[in-house]
């Protein structure tokens, strides 16, 4: 039985090609739809392809004038090398019995096919479209049960006709992903007496500095509020000289500081600002003597919100370490860096659903103050959609441009 694949814009324009090659006796045996190109979905091409037989009227056809079938074996040589046995020649019993069986035995090996596949969307997610992009979780570090839990969520959100629609799947799944990232906004200088003091926490290297530069600049030159900045980064000369670089260009005020009284004595002097941001020293994640040390300055001076900055470029087990490391001093927030450098999106879904903290700002870049944006789900829904590794700062860059 000769088997085709015929591939359409949409069911009625595949079906008509079936009907074109096959006659009105096709028989159709899978469908299934699918999209090409595109990024994020975002100008992805939905197509339906149909697996089709020729129907009865070509059987009989083909029963009518007997079967004189050649058929080749092909069987693997120890060396792996294909060698094609010598065609077995058969001819159709006048009765024609023979080509029914030999039609069974391909019907038969037809369905065991079938079955594997069914078997295969089974356990990925179901439909073709959902199975595609349960595959794209998968690859960006989204922990396989959560992508069943996503997939599971899309299916029982829409019918089975629904399903075949690859936009409305996709959109159905971004909103279940979104739906599992908590994210909290912008910083709001409304919802607290000025000064609004603003720590950033966490290890060496991840960005802080940069960070803090950057938020400082949008609220400076963008937002027009009057910024102050403190640094209890003492351990490198270097760290200080570098936020103190930030400050000049910026034009606003720096004051370093030892010691948690002199922390106390630096937010009186700077009591005219609207927003202070706080820098401190890496501390390794491990190194939970230092987070005690750097407690006793929160104690002086109760910031009104801890971020905890983490590099998207680490292991979900490393997040989930320095999460509990930096317990110690009351994390309201995270903030995702090197979105640029990070090779999959999954961590962070993880990670902000086991922390339990709300996600506010994500950067992408070195660039000051560019390179950072609000941690909106939807955007992040898209990035931990979207297909393949590609580059992350020119799928970023898409979003913003696409304002996503
Ligand atoms: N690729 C990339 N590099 C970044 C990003 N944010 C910061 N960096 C770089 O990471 C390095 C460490 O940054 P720094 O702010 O000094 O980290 P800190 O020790 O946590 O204060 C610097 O070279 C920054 O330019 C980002 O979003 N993407
Ligand atoms: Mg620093």
């Amino acid at each position: 039985m000769k088997l085709k694949t015929f591939r359409g814009r949409n069911m009625a324009d595949a079906l008509e090609q079936v009907k074109r090659q096959f006659g009105r006796q096709a028989v159709i045996l899978n469908t299934r739809t699918a999209t090409e190109g595109g990024l994020f979905g975002l100008g992805a091409k939905p197509y339906v392809e149909i697996t089709a037989a020729p129907g009865a009227d070509d059987l009989l056809e083909i029963r009518r004038r007997g079967i004189q079938r050649t058929r080749s074996v092909e069987t693997r040589r120890a060396d792996g090398a294909a060698k094609m046995n010598s065609p077995v020649q058969r001819v159709a019993k006048p009765d024609a019995s023979a080509p029914l069986v030999s039609e069974l035995g391909e019907l038969k090996s037809l369905v065991r096919q079938l079955v594997t596949e069914t078997k295969r969307d089974n356990l990925s997610g179901g439909s073709g479209a959902l199975c595609e992009y349960y595959r794209n979780l998968v690859q960006n570090a989204v922990a396989e049960e959560i992508a069943q839990q996503l997939v599971d969520k899309v299916r029982t959100e829409l019918t089975p006709r629904q399903l075949l629609d690859a936009r409305q799947t996709r959109a159905t799944l971004a909103r279940a992903v979104e739906s599992m990232l908590p994210t909290a906004g912008p910083i709001r200088l409304e919802d607290a007496p000025t000064p609004k003091i603003i720590a950033l926490v966490g290890p060496t290297g991840v960005g802080k500095t940069t960070t803090i530069a950057k938020l400082a600049a949008q609220f400076c030159l963008r937002d027009h509020r009057k910024v102050g900045l403190i640094t209890i980064d003492t351990y490198r000369i270097a760290a200080v000289e570098q936020l103190r670089t930030y400050a000049d260009i910026i034009d606003v005020p720096l004051e370093v500081v030892m010691s948690p009284t002199e922390l106390k004595d630096a937010v009186q002097r700077l009591s005219d600002r609207d927003v202070i941001f706080l820098d401190t020293a890496g501390r390794s994640q491990r190194d939970k003597a230092k987070n005690t040390e750097l407690k006793a300055f929160f104690d002086e001076v109760t910031p009104h919100e801890v971020h905890l900055v983490l590099s998207s470029t680490c292991s979900e087990a490393v997040l989930m370490e320095t999460v509990q490391r930096f317990r110690v001093l009351g994390i309201d927030r995270l903030i995702f860096t090197k979105l640029d450098e990070a090779l999959g999106f999954g961590v962070m879904l993880a990670c902000l659903r086991k922390a339990e903290v709300h996600l506010s700002y994500i950067t992408t870049g070195q660039g000051v103050p560019e390179d950072i944006r609000v941690g909106e789900g939807k955007v992040l829904a898209n990035l931990i959609l979207a297909s393949g590794r590609q580059d992350a700062s020119k799928r970023e860059g898409q979003n913003v441009a696409s304002g996503a």
